[in-house]
């Protein structure tokens, strides 16, 4: 399942709901054909009210329709919005327009029936009055939710779209130690760019297929590479919204350095990152094993070389590992899609069992 934002149509201001309605209500009387001038006067005014009341009832509950209901949406989902406009006034400003489309329907019902009760053309007018003056006073109360659900429609719009029936690994590690790198070379075609609820950050998603699965590869620059304590609340709810997404975390080590990080960082980030995507799976990827010294064990035979603590070790460059290490993520996958831990393979960072002394 993927939520199709862009599919929510524009939300109309209430100057333009109003309008839409009005000019209906006036066709609709235009249409109105009787010799009788109290007869037809009552028809006018009763065809100008229902319509105007039928079409902003309709306008407004179809709105409310089209927006994706939080409690059916998964949980990373949830946590976008949650991120980029708040959950909560996702739902109030939805009730709101709710609210407003009983309400006009009720004023539109009772001036109706005033209609039809009286035989006096000065008060038909005066209930015709009555109602689109109660109708625009029912729309102004709900400007501000108009506005605001058109405004978080350019956000939510641009929010990345991750298809949730996919598996997904989530690739982490310090700066520059080669999670774009990998992402490339596991991938087939260029990976997609999605924004975040931020303007500056961007989640590069990348897939590849393998035994009729397709396999979401995300980075995500600048969120789960540098340490937590510079991060603000919004980038906060963002990572705990990666938790969601949910198949596996990879976390990419450069044991050469060549990065710039030194190993003791990187491995105050895995702690850090294992903490906060708990609820997923983890496995520890050594890079850039070619700029290792001496080369690991076995280097370039079939086989993965692994480092002591059984972390696979792989270079991008040389193309070494890449393939094993394809393989070993989807041996967890498949262990994931079966929904049964008890059959990790061998070699998997089991949180209870961590120790981070390399
Ligand atoms: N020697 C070597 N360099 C690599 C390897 N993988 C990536 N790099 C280099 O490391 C730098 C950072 O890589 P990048 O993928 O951008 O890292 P990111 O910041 O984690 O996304 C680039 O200059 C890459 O060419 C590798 O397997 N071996
Ligand atoms: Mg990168």
């Amino acid at each position: 399942m993927r939520i199709r934002w862009k599919g929510v149509p524009t939300v109309l201001f209430g100057n333009e709901l109003l309008d839409k309605g009005f000019s209906k209500a006036r066709a609709a009387a235009d249409r109105v054909d009787d010799s009788d001038r109290t007869f037809r006067v009552r028809k006018q005014m009763k065809r100008m009210i229902q319509t105007s009341g039928d079409t902003l009832y309709d306008a407004l509950m179809d709105m409310v329709h089209q927006w994706p209901s939080l409690d059916q949406m998964p949980l990373f989902d949830q946590s976008m919005i949650e991120a980029a406009v708040g959950c909560d006034m996702y739902r109030k400003n939805l009730a709101s327009l709710q609210w407003a489309a009983g309400q006009i329907r009720s004023v539109s019902s009772q001036n109706a029936k005033k209609v039809t009760r009286t035989a006096n053309i000065e008060y038909m007018h005066e209930c015709r009055r009555e109602a689109y003056g109660r109708i625009s006073s029912i729309i102004a109360q709900v400007s501000g939710s108009l506005k605001w659900l058109n405004e978080a429609r350019e956000v939510l719009k641009r929010l990345p779209s991750i298809d949730q029936t996919d598996p997904c690994v989530v690739i982490a590690g310090s700066p520059n130690v080669g999670k774009s790198a990998l992402i490339r070379a596991l991938s087939s075609g260029e990976p997609e760019v999605n924004s975040y609820p931020f303007t500056t950050k961007r989640l590069h998603v990348g897939h590849f297929d393998a035994n009729r699965l397709r396999i979401q590869l995300v980075d995500t620059p600048g969120l789960l590479d540098r340490p937590m304590e510079k991060r603000n609340d919004i980038e906060m709810q963002a990572i705990a919204a990666l938790e969601h997404l949910g198949s596996l975390v990879l976390f990419l080590l450069d044991l050469s350095e060549s990065g710039g990080s030194d190993v003791d960082d990187q491995l105050r980030l895995l702690d850090e990152v294992s903490e906060l995507l708990g609820e997923n799976e983890l496995l520890v990827c050594v890079s850039k094993g070619d700029l290792l010294d001496p080369l690991p064990e076995s280097w370039g035979e079939e086989s993965l070389s692994c480092t002591d603590e059984g972390y696979p070790i792989i270079s991008v460059i040389d193309g070494i590992g890449v393939e094993g290490l394809r393989e070993l993520m989807m041996e967890h996958i498949m262990v994931v899609q079966k929904g049964d831990p008890m059959n990790l393979p061998e070699g998997w960072h089991r949180r209870d069992l961590e120790d981070s002394s390399l």
